[in-house]
Formats: structure tokens, sequence, C-alpha cells
């Protein structure tokens, strides 16, 4: 990057200040949320210092309860392929397609967020972007109704398509413009209480579904929803009630455990907010529309294709056993039937590395710095004390998970069929660039770690 401009890793964290603070007084339940979670990780760190001092190395503890994702749903692919440049501009690049088909959503998806470790550090935020498959709307006439209100809409302001051209012609932004950049990309995920469609459209949209309803009828993709990290999600989601905000039935991902995996979620309600419709006389008709919730998410090891699959099976298995309604009743059940499901997972870093169903990131111990000379072998360094493996975060989405997120924001009758249809390659032709394969990346960190393990013990005595 050029000198005199503003780094993506600033601008990202910039955007995701100015949207947490949006977003608190937009819905209110959601700072009631905030305030929850960043209780119990005070907590929950109070009483664990170990903890504390692991997250006091990698994290920065005061910024611990910030948001670490968000929502958008877009209506097309035109709109799809400049939010990717505009979230270019802030270091975020499109990783993972998700098909939320098979599920019964109608969207496929992406996440948009920063690759590299040290900005990943510097500021976590991502955004789960899907996009609505018109082509799934049995009605005809009503798919070309839907078709035609979205071709008309702007989502975006001139100024954040201006300042995104001239980032992608310069190579940057300086500090002024890269200030009004967040400002302007704001916009495109501010709420609408007026909608862009008359009360008759909406309940046709919403009659075919919720979702179609969501995405169509307003001027822009308002985020849907913000999530911040918690340490301890089953405190966070059985505490809920008592701060007046109603949770969703199970928490979504793997059970808890003494290694945790990939990614835990659970969110609280999408709330029913003041709209109005256009009448057509120039008046305004007022009705309602749930949209918008608040999220958690706790974070674990990156899994290996083998050991994804693994996770899959078991999942499908406890699923199979009892699947969780919506309304609760069966919540407990569940839980014993996730956890009798994953008695089958390790629950080791050992044997997790051992079995290949974990990436791991490899590092010296201060031993090994001393005896750099003797570190010829990764498994014999290990053995001998010189090398140790910590897990790899994993940074990406679920997509059964994000189907339960959806599905319990979207009204708990409204479960609906789909044939499986994931269309990647249309996917990216709208994006305008391939997705990054997250198991590649992970793979690639891992190689990495041992690359630098190994030629360490290569370099001279006393170069470190
Ligand atoms: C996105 C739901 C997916 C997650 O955390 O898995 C998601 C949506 O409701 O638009 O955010
Ligand atoms: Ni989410």
């Amino acid at each position: 990057m050029a000198e005199g401009y503003v780094s993506p890793d600033e601008i990202r964290t910039a955007f995701s200040a100015a949207m947490s603070a949006m977003y608190r007084d937009e819905v209110p339940a959601y700072g009631a949320l905030m305030d929850l979670v960043s209780k119990v990780n005070s907590q929950t760190l109070a009483g664990d210092g170990e903890l504390r001092e692991r997250l006091d190395a990698t994290a920065s503890l005061d910024r611990i309860s910030q948001e670490r994702h968000g929502a958008i749903r877009l209506g097309t692919g035109v709109e799809l392929a400049m939010m990717r440049r505009i979230f270019a501009v802030m270091g975020m690049l499109p990783v993972g397609y998700y098909d939320l088909t098979a599920a019964g959503v109608p969207v496929h998806a992406t996440a948009f967020r920063p690759l590299q470790d040290l900005s990943l550090k510097r500021n976590p935020f991502r955004v789960f972007a899907s996009v609505l498959r018109l082509d799934l709307i049995a009605d005809a006439d009503l798919r070309a109704e839907a078709k035609a209100v979205l071709e008309k809409r702007q989502i975006f302001t001139d100024g954040a398509i201006k300042l995104t051209l001239q980032a992608e012609r310069n190579g940057g932004l300086e500090r002024q413009d890269a200030d009004r950049f967040v400002a302007e990309a704001l916009e495109t995920f501010r709420w609408h209480d007026r909608a862009a469609v008359s009360a008759d459209l909406y309940r046709r949209l919403h009659a075919a579904h919720r979702l179609v309803a969501d995405v169509v009828s307003f001027k822009g993709p308002h985020i849907n929803h913000l999530t911040p990290r918690t340490l301890d999600i089953d405190v966070v989601q059985a505490r809920m009630p008592a701060w007046r905000i109603i949770p969703k039935a199970v928490i979504e991902g793997p059970p808890s455990r003494a290694c945790p995996i990939l990614l835990r979620q659970t969110s609280f309600k999408a709330l029913e907010e003041s709209v109005s419709f256009q009448a057509g006389d120039g008046t305004w008709q007022p009705g309602s529309h749930t949209a918008r919730f608040g999220e958690i998410e706790q974070r674990g090891a990156a899994l290996t294709p083998k050991g994804r699959a693994l996770y899959d099976r078991l999942l499908i298995k406890a699923r199979s056993a009892v699947n969780p309604a919506a309304d609760g009743s069966n919540a407990q059940a569940y839980k014993r039937a996730l956890s009798e499901a994953f008695a089958e997972f390790p629950d080791n870093w050992k044997e997790m590395r051992q079995d290949a169903l974990a990436y791991f990131s490899y590092s010296l111990t201060a031993e090994g710095q001393q005896n750099r000379n003797h570190i010829r072998d990764i498994e014999q360094g290990i053995t001998d004390g010189l090398v140790r493996f910590d897990p790899i975060v994993y940074e990406d989405f679920l997509p059964v998970s994000a189907a339960g997120i959806f599905q319990s924001n979207l009204g708990d009758q409204s479960q609906q069929q789909f044939a499986s249809s994931p269309n990647k390659m249309r996917f990216e032709a709208e994006l305008g660039s391939v997705v990054v394969d997250e198991f590649a990346h992970y793979a690639s960190v891992e190689r990495a770690s041992l690359d630098s393990c190994l030629k360490l013990h290569r370099l001279p005595e006393g170069s470190l």
C-alpha cells in the first residue's frame, strides 16, 4: 500500500465500530445482549487465570466482547459484486461458499473476512452475505415482480461507489476519504422503516417465503444482526431470559467440550418492528416486519476435511435422534443426543492431531529455541519437548448452524422445503471472483508453521 493511505485493517475497525453504534441505537435489545455478554466475559475471566493469560497473549482483553460478525441478505448478483468491492477496501475477502437451499432457506452465501492472522487480530469483523435465489420461487408472476423491484433499487450511495473506485484506482484511501468512505458505506446497512413496496406485494412475498419479503421489500440490505464473542456461550444462553431477551431454543453447532471445535452460536429471536407500506396515493399504511436480532458466538479449532466429515456425520446422527423443536420443548433431549453422538469425537488435542482431525500451528518451545540444531523432524521435536502445537481457530461459518439461525428468526412455523441446488459457479460469476477455499487456507497456515519450525533449526546459532 502506498504511503499516506489508511490501512484496510484500520478502515474495517472504524466501519465495525460505526456499525455497532448504529445497531445498538436502532435495536435496544441488542445493547442489552452486549451488556450481558461483557458481564459474563468479565466473570469468566475473573474465575479463570489461565484463560486470562492465554487471551492476554493473543488478543486485547478490553476488546474481547467486540463484534465478530454481522449478516446481510442481498437481492441480486449486481449488488453482490459491488459489495465485494466495498469490502475489499476494508481488507475483507470472500471466503467459502454456503448453500442453504438444502436447509429450507432460498439463499447462497459467502463470508467477507480478513484472511491473514495479523489482520484478524487487529480486527476480526466479518460479514456473512447471502444472496436471494429468486429462481427458487415457484410463482412466476411473483418472481417477475420481485425481480423488477430489485433491479430498480440502488443500495449503495454515489459516494460509496465513487470512493471504492478511487481506492481501487489508487491502491488506497487517504484519511479524509477513508472517514467519508466509512460513513457512506454504512448507509447501505441502515434500517428503513418505510417499505419500498405496497402492503399487498409485501403480503404475497411473505407468503412465498418470509425471507423473500425481507430482501425485496426494503430499500437496502439492513444489517440483520451483529455477533459479539462470548467466553461462555452456555452461561449467556441460560441467563438471557432473566435479561428479558428470548433466546432461540438450542445452541447451534458442536456440544460443549474440553477442546472446543468449530463454532457454537445462539441468538435472540428477531423483534417485530413497525414499518409502513406504500399506499399508492402517496400516503403510508402502517404494518410490521420481523427481521433484526442479536447473536453470540464462541469459536474452537478448525477441522480438516476428515474432521469436518466426522463432525457432519455426528451432527446428523444427533439430529436424527432428536430434531430440535423451535419452541424449546425438547431442548434438553437434543443436548443429550448431541453429547452422546459426539462422544465418538476425540476430545484431546493430542489425539485430534494424531488422527488429523484438526489443523494446528506449530512453534518452537523455549527449549526448542535453545536446541534449534536438534529439530530435524517435527514428530521427534514434539516428543522431545522442543516443538509445541496449538489448534488453529475456525474463522468461518457452518451451513446447518447458519440455517438454524436463519430459521429461528424467520418465524417458527415457516419451515419450507427446497430441492438442494448449490450453484457455486453462478455465485462466483455474479460475485466477479472466486471464493477462497477455507480448507486450503487453513492447510497453508499449518504448512507455513511447520516450515518455519524446520527452517529455524537451519539458521546459525544466535541469529534469532
Ligand atoms: C444469516 C444467518 C447466518 C451465522 O452466524 O451463521 C449467520 C442471516 O440470518 O442472514 O449469520
Ligand atoms: Ni450470524
